[in-house]
């Protein structure tokens, strides 16, 4: 084991960045110290934060951050978005919004970017947490703009969702219903200061009501928050508790962490493959192997490409 790896057990905040970068780099040494830190990951417990633009994830999550804190627990974030290509520091609204945890030890935030990552942004937030799981961080917190597939896939790395949502953005539940629905541990209005909240309850609990349902279900809660005063977060948080107390009866959430694992092994290996794939007929263009064979018609793609494969002797 290197110095690396040791001070990042050590909860040294320099080394745990330095981890960080080298994970989003993909880099062969970001393997090997992934690998050491493996045997000390499994403690954090993994919540996910999602929901539209300027819904008020970041000031959720400050607030959250506080009230872990004052239970004594190490708290990480991951600003995770995937349409910025900034990463490195806490984005500027971040900062702003969660600046007063900057001085304090127990609290680490970062952002992640798409940029710069070759093994994938939803790897490198994985990876991410392991470094800070390692570091004894108790809670990570992913902090993810819900767009398209990306709180689906966050949704797979954690143990609980929050789906965020706020009222009055007119077909916001019904974006809700393709797909976002089946993700959600629990369910935040957030800025519940604003008209239209209760009908927000309402499409909500309308929705859930068609769920199927049997003893094993967890029926997501609605939780009304307004994170700018700090309202219904100590009801969020709770409501967390509940899903993870949830989680750990009747071994759910290790079926849960396996599933996660096998996810991720599976990540591992197609990107393994997409390089070697990439650089093996990388050397076809350049020797025209095959490539004027598949042209002239005297082969196909489909009997090429079923060679190459087996080459990998698989
Ligand atoms: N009215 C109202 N405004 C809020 C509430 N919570 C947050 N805001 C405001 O909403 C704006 C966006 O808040 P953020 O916390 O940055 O939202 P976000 O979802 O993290 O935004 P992105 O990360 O940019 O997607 C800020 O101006 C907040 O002050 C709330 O409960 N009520
Ligand atoms: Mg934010």
């Amino acid at each position: 084991m290197n110095d690396l790896t040791d001070k990042i057990i050590a909860g040294d905040i320099r080394a745990i960045a330095r981890g960080i970068s080298l994970a989003e780099s993909g880099q062969p040494e970001a393997v090997e110290l992934l690998k050491d830190l493996y045997p000390h990951t499994g403690r954090a417990y993994l919540i996910g934060i999602t929901g539209p633009p300027g819904g008020g994830k970041s000031t959720l999550v400050d607030k959250l951050i506080k009230i872990y804190r004052e239970q004594k627990k190490k708290v990480g974030v991951l600003a995770v978005d995937p349409t910025s290509p900034f990463s490195g520091g806490a984005i500027l609204g971040d900062r702003v919004r969660m600046q007063k945890h900057a001085t304090d030890e127990g609290v680490y935030i970062r952002s992640m970017g798409s940029r710069g990552h070759l093994g994938g942004l939803a790897l490198a937030t994985s990876d991410a947490a392991k470094i800070l799981d390692a570091a004894g961080y108790d809670i990570v917190i992913f902090e993810t703009v819900g767009i398209g597939q990306s709180e689906v896939e966050v949704a797979g790395r954690v143990d609980t969702t929050v789906l965020v949502t706020v009222p009055g953005l007119g077909d916001d539940v019904q974006v809700l219903k393709a797909g976002t629905m089946e993700i959600a541990d629990i369910f935040a209005i957030n800025k519940a200061d604003r008209e239209g909240t209760e009908r927000c309850v309402i499409e909500l609990e309308q929705l859930l009501s068609v769920k199927e349902m049997d003893e094993n279900t967890f029926l997501p809660p609605i939780i009304q928050t307004i994170a700018k005063d700090n309202q219904g977060t100590a009801e969020l948080t709770g409501a967390i508790e509940k899903h993870r107390d949830y989680l750990n009866s009747g071994g759910r959430l290790a079926e849960k962490r396996k599933k996660r694992i096998q996810d991720e092994v599976h990540t591992i290996i197609t990107n393994q493959l997409d390089k070697w794939a990439a650089l093996r007929l990388t050397h076809d263009m350049e020797t025209r192997e095959n490539l004027d064979d598949i042209y002239s018609k005297k082969t196909d793609p489909y009997t090429v490409a079923g060679d190459i494969i087996k080459e990998l002797q698989i």
